[in-house]
């Protein structure tokens, strides 16, 4: 059986923003930051001190009988707690008071003021956290989207998916396993909209998904104090190997208005895009006026057109 290609996610260490933008930026590939400085939270953000500082104001959460958590068929429910009582769940493997079963699945991804117009802002939602957490200098302020928390059980499987802008995904406290493909391998991801369809990565059905292993698995093990940098539209997928927190912060870096206004996620595709996805709708809509023999012979033509037009040379070969 053909194995997928693996590649470890290269770890930089004294990088400052200087280093970050000229040498690691403009490759476009994920790597692993090693000893950035990212505030107090390092030595502070321990299970007892979130629940005091975080206070029982009410989050929204995903809870699952089963770790891995699957967008796609929705096998999670969305449940709001206190956030002092979600980091006690989140931090044990059973408990006491549960939702769907005593071993349940806690997965918090913070959100907005107002969820459906406004991007996770930590110094917002959660002002005395924030201020141990220290957002690296690598990008100007102006160009800041959103910070955003990310809490997981022990095991916690987060869906592979896409975000449309850069990402620096810092772990705070506990381990996490990041397993990333690169943009030019999407034609093996089975996608479904940002969401890849290939659930399970590491035994993946490839009687379903036969392209799949031709995607290369970019992976790293992410320790306490690490930052991942996640370029925009590189799929990932997390694994919680222990209770942990972390956080990620977007940045634009395409023109303001080149993005969808109203996506507090960061994960709709720019306008452009959308309008040319709509465009191409509408001509395969059109071709549908032909014979199949024609449809073929004018859709072949229309993939080599727009072959030639957009992909460029391999940036991510070895
Ligand atoms: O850390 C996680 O659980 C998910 C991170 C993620 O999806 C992101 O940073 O975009």
């Amino acid at each position: 059986m053909e194995l997928q290609e693996k590649i470890d996610v290269p770890v930089f260490t004294s990088v400052d923003k200087n280093v970050f933008l000229q040498d690691i930026y403009p490759k476009r590939r994920p790597a692993v930051l090693r000893g950035v400085c990212l505030g107090p939270c390092l030595e502070k953000w321990k299970t007892q001190y979130l629940r005091e500082k975080g206070g029982d104001q009410e989050v929204k959460v995903h809870v699952s009988t089963v770790p891995a958590m699957d967008f796609l068929h929705k096998n999670f429910v969305y449940k709001t707690l206190p956030f002092n009582e979600f980091v006690k769940r989140a931090s044990e493997k059973t408990h006491l008071d549960f939702f769907l079963c005593e071993d349940e699945s806690y997965y918090l991804r913070s959100l907005g003021e107002d969820v459906r117009k406004e991007p996770a802002d930590l110094k917002k939602q959660f002002p005395g956290l924030a201020e141990d957490f220290k957002i690296p200098e690598f990008f100007d302020p102006e160009q800041f989207f959103s910070s955003v928390f990310r809490i997981s059980s022990c095991g916690l499987q987060l869906w592979t998916h896409y975000d449309v802008m850069d990402n620096l995904l810092a772990q705070v406290t506990g381990t996490k396993r990041v397993v990333l493909y690169s943009p030019q391998d999407a034609l093996y991801m089975y996608m479904s909209g940002d969401k890849s369809e290939v659930l399970d990565i590491d035994f993946p059905d490839l009687e379903r998904f036969p392209l799949f292993v031709k995607a290369k698995r970019y992976e790293c093990v992410l320790q306490p104090g690490d930052l991942l940098f996640i370029p925009a539209l590189w799929f990932h997928n997390t694994l919680a190997l222990e209770f942990g927190v972390g956080v990620n912060v977007f940045w634009r870096h395409l023109q303001a208005d080149s993005y969808d206004k109203k996506d507090p996620y960061g994960n709709k595709d720019p306008v452009a895009a959308t309008r040319a996805l709509q465009a191409l709708e509408r001509a395969l809509h059109t071709l549908d006026e032909l014979p199949p023999e024609y449809k073929d012979f004018y859709g072949r033509r229309m993939v080599q057109r727009i072959q030639k037009r957009t992909y460029f040379p391999s940036r991510f070969e070895h």
